[in-house]
């Protein structure tokens, strides 16, 4: 099946250079375990999980036929004033997954529907206890939290927020922790940089602790192209957030369901945050779904007013859509049987030794991982910022390696079903790649 170049315009394609890839099209159509096939029948290794989403590999049956046999017994139910058992099953299984008490799951269906969730539970929290002055919410410089109003908000990447006017009011940021200077090829957590949590302590000064209602960071920023957070950082900011009454939000979006070795990030760093946010491998992306952790104090915020007022005034249609829950039930089966949310803190060693090898080949800068993630930066070619990155995705996808690019950095976070042997292809197929390009 080959489209016309006039065929490709309906679909609108998100954050895609349409003109340039409708001139020259890269199109998949199979995908199982580690592998993608594409429309000219080559077999494509696939170094991103989708993106950063199919942990347990592409096409599991099990998944297709919780999936398939949920769509025949009730393909949906409300969940406004009524429910179905599915979302009650999966919450307490994901309460068990998730540290602390972490304990209630809200429901929806991404990643930037999460923290829309999370950002409103934050405020509504406040109100409810009587501190309804604390509105503000802080990011961080280079973060990622989704396209949604409040994600673009407190994220922190200038081109998804310069064309999209005021955004939210009242949102201040943290400094990003990229810093090559002094930990250009770190491996895993850099050693510096731990004090940049203290400028929380300086916008505490600026807004006063009153005003602020949370802040939230991504544990390992992923999509501006993998920064794991300096070593004692995350500690830092979760005693500055107590001491001050601030919620801290871990976005997981990326790191949940064990991207880092852990079931989430929070568990890997052993801090705990008040609100969590997930999506992605939730369903081992089968079915889009997303959720947001709420802890127990959070959560009985809510549970003041009388018994027959709604306690909460959010929630989406498919908030626990049953297909969706299905789907998520037979992903948790494949990660606990097959150990997958522990399995990258056992290849860990060997993939960083694999991704740091990389170092000496040409235009190569630097080097960051954690857990199965890498990220390789490339320097820009002058006034051309991300045309070497995007040369070396082409590249790779025309032998054989679909990789992500994020400007001149290319991200890699392989399914967790990846083998060592695997490994070493993946590496010396994107190495070739950052020959050839070069
Ligand atoms: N938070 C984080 C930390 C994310 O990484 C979202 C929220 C939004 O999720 P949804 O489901 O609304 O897309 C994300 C999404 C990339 C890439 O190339 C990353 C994401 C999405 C698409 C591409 O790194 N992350």
């Amino acid at each position: 099946m080959s489209l016309s170049r006039d065929e490709l315009e309906a679909f609108w394609m998100p954050f895609t250079a349409n003109r340039q890839f409708k001139a020259k099209p890269r199109m998949l159509v199979r995908a199982q375990g580690m592998h993608y096939w594409s429309d000219d029948g080559r077999q494509i290794l696939d170094a991103t999980a989708g993106l950063w989403c199919v942990n347990a590999g592409h096409s599991r049956p099990e998944i297709t036929r919780a999936i398939t046999q949920q769509l025949s017994q009730m393909e949906f139910a409300p969940n406004f004033q009524m429910s179905h058992p599915l979302p009650f099953e999966l919450a307490n299984r994901l309460a068990k997954l998730a540290p602390g008490d972490l304990n209630h799951v809200f429901y929806c269906n991404s990643g930037s529907e999460a923290v829309d969730s999370a950002l409103k539970i934050a405020l509504a929290y406040h109100r409810a206890r009587g501190e309804a002055s604390r509105t503000r919410f802080i990011g961080r410089e280079k973060a990622y939290h989704g396209v949604g109003f409040g994600g673009i908000s407190v994220g922190g990447m200038v081109n998804n927020r310069k064309w999209f006017g005021a955004l939210l009011p009242g949102v201040d940021h943290l400094p990003h922790t990229l810093n090559q200077e002094h930990n250009r090829f770190a491996r895993g957590e850099p050693a510096w940089g731990a004090h940049l949590a203290d400028e929380l302590e300086r916008l505490v000064q600026l807004h006063d602790a009153s005003n602020i209602a949370a802040v939230i960071v991504e544990p390992m920023s992923g999509s501006v192209g993998v920064i794991p957070p300096p070593k004692g950082y995350l500690k830092r900011l979760r005693e500055l957030c107590d001491k001050h009454g601030i919620l801290l939000i871990f976005d997981e979006v990326i790191t949940g369901f064990g991207r880092l070795g852990q079931p989430f990030a929070a568990q890997y760093f052993d801090v705990l945050p008040d609100l969590m946010t997930v999506a992605k491998g939730i369903t081992n992306a089968a079915i889009p779904m997303g959720a947001t952790f709420v802890r127990d104090h959070v959560r009985a915020a809510f549970d003041k007013g009388p018994e027959a007022a709604i306690d909460f005034f959010h929630g989406y249609t498919y908030s626990g859509h049953p297909v969706a829950c299905a789907a998520a039930l037979a992903t948790l089966d494949i990660y606990i049987k097959e150990g997958l949310l522990t399995r990258a803190g056992e290849l860990a060693a060997y993939w960083e030794q694999a991704a740091h090898s990389l170092r000496d080949l040409p235009h190569v800068i630097d080097i960051r991982n954690l857990g199965l993630v890498a990220g390789i930066e490339l320097e820009a070619i002058p006034g051309k910022v991300g045309t070497r990155g995007y040369e070396v995705f082409v590249k790779c996808f025309e032998s054989g390696l679909l990789v992500r690019g994020a400007g001149d950095t290319i991200a890699l976070s392989p399914p967790l079903i990846i083998s060592k042997q695997q490994i070493d292809e993946l590496f010396g197929l994107f190495a070739d790649a950052i020959r050839a390009v070069a």
